[in-house]
């Protein structure tokens, strides 16, 4: 194993305690998709940290990053991207964390490079990749993920799960008034 650079600095953490899930991404420009995934876990009380890590022009302290993530408590990984996007993969590459894939829509190609470039990963190397723009599903998986081993968060995550019952029941409602 390399001895990873110190990366604290490249990340903000967000919430009480130790962060938990790295929300990392490939430019600031992703951050309008990708604050999804950050508020769903402000809202399910996760504490995370979000940052950029590109993989293409910072190559070192993205391999830094990914290979200390589990040493520094990280316990899932939250990596958007877009166009050629190799973040996720890469990550997935340097940690044995479970690495979330969000495929970031850019002008061109309607996200479809992003999704393919983060999808089709080669077996051994796995990337649990959500729909193109897709990040707050990628906030409430990582939440998922942490809840197999936190009874407190999985029954927040059900608590939520009845909300959204609750609200597709007034949409029914709503159409037989
Ligand atoms: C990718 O290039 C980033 O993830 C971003 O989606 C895209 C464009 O980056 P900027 O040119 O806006 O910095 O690596």
């Amino acid at each position: 194993m390399s001895d990873p650079g110190d990366t604290t600095e490249l990340v903000t953490a967000r919430g009480d305690g130790q962060p938990l899930v790295g929300i990392v991404m490939g430019s600031d420009s992703d951050w309008p998709v990708m604050s999804a995934a950050g508020d769903a876990l402000d809202e399910l009380g996760v504490p995370h940290e979000v940052g950029v890590v590109s993989a293409h022009r910072m190559p070192q302290a993205m391999l830094d990053y990914g290979s200390s993530a589990a040493e520094r408590g990280l316990r899932v990984l939250i990596a958007g991207a877009g166009g050629a996007a190799h973040l996720p993969g890469m990550l997935a590459a340097v940690t044995s964390l479970p690495v979330v894939g969000v495929p970031v829509p850019l002008k061109h190609l309607d996200g479809m490079d992003s999704l393919l470039s983060i999808v089709q990963m080669p077996a051994g190397v796995p990337v649990a990749t959500v729909s193109v723009g897709g990040a707050r599903n990628a906030g409430l998986l990582a939440a998922r993920i942490l809840g197999t081993s936190d009874a407190d968060l999985r029954g927040r995550m059900d608590a939520f799960r009845s909300v959204l019952d609750a609200g597709a029941r007034a949409k029914g409602e709503a159409l037989r008034d």
